[in-house]
């Protein structure tokens, strides 16, 4: 008896067995989920493909979400197959490596449009191409990050991407409420995956998190999975709009401070 028996869900995001999709996606199989895939044509017969089928899944499917009709044909692909869907989930993000370092204030105008468009919008298309087929009961989940509240050193645009994209989970879980449809998202403490590898400042970053989070560790994808699990199951039946933090405590403190000071 699974906690996910029965229940179908799609999955944006997976880039390799680092990715925090992958995460989510090795949790909602263990509890009995049919799991299909979605991500850039790119990595999907190298990457995708092998750990789609390491959990017996072959719906893999390639969608760039800057392209409305890439968008679309994934879905119309998850109807002719399974019909309906109960679990969505969105863990993508895209900003220009140059607006990821340097003053925020020289953002051009194009780079501010991609990383809103890839990071935040995506979320609202996905969501409305998807509800054909979404049944009453079914939970849609993204990822997002402290930096949309708080500044973050070098997260620059993406800290505004994110701010758009927890707004979005508010907005589309208004409308989708009367439904019986939830939208919720995770702030996850950062994680070693390839969107962060190369981020300048990140390695440096992420091994202080340990020192100054109130449990000293850093966050997992399994422990990414875990809560995903929840906002995606009917324990969280009724918590829509929300972002639940998988951050080791790091944002509830006023002065992060390390044993070091
Ligand atoms: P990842 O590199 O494994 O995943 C990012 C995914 O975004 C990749 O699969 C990539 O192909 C996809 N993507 C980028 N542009 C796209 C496009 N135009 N169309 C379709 N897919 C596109 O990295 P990750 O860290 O697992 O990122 C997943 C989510 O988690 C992102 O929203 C990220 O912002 C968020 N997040 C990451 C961290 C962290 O520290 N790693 C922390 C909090 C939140
Ligand atoms: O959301 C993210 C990363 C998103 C991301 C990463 C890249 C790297 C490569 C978006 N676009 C790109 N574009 C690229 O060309 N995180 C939460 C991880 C992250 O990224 C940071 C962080 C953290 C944490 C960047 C600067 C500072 C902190």
């Amino acid at each position: 008896m699974g906690l996910l028996d029965g229940r179908k869900a799609l999955i944006f995001g997976v880039a390799n067995d680092h990715s925090i999709a992958w995460g989510i996606a090795k949790a909602l199989h263990a509890e009995g989920a049919t799991i299909g895939f979605s991500s850039v044509e790119m990595l999907i017969e190298k990457r995708v493909r092998p750990l789609a089928t390491s959990i017996g899944s072959d719906f893999v499917e390639p969608c760039d979400v800057q392209d409305d009709d890439q968008i679309e044909r994934v879905f119309q692909a998850w109807a002719e197959r399974y019909g309906d869907l109960d679990i969505l989930v969105h863990a993508l993000a895209f900003a220009r490596r140059e607006d990821l370092e340097g003053e925020f204030v020289d953002t051009s105008r194009e780079g501010f449009a991609l990383a809103l468009d890839v990071s935040a919008y995506s979320l609202v298309a996905i969501t409305r191409h998807a509800l054909p087929v979404l049944k009453p009961g079914s939970s849609i989940l993204t990822l997002t990050y402290y930096g949309a509240e708080k500044v973050v050193a070098n997260y620059n645009v993406m800290g505004v991407a994110k701010a758009a994209l927890e707004a979005c989970v508010r907005y589309l879980a208004a409308d989708l409420g009367p439904r019986d449809i939830r939208v919720n998202a995770i702030s996850a403490g950062p994680i070693r995956t390839l969107a962060a590898s190369g981020v300048s400042g990140f390695k440096g970053m992420w091994s202080r998190f340990r020192d100054v989070a109130p449990m000293r560790r850093n966050v997992t994808i399994e422990d990414v999975g875990g809560a995903a699990l929840f906002l995606l199951s009917d324990l969280s039946r009724s918590i829509t709009g929300e972002v639940l933090y998988v951050d080791a405590g790091f944002s509830i403190l006023g002065v992060p401070t390390s044993e070091e000071g």
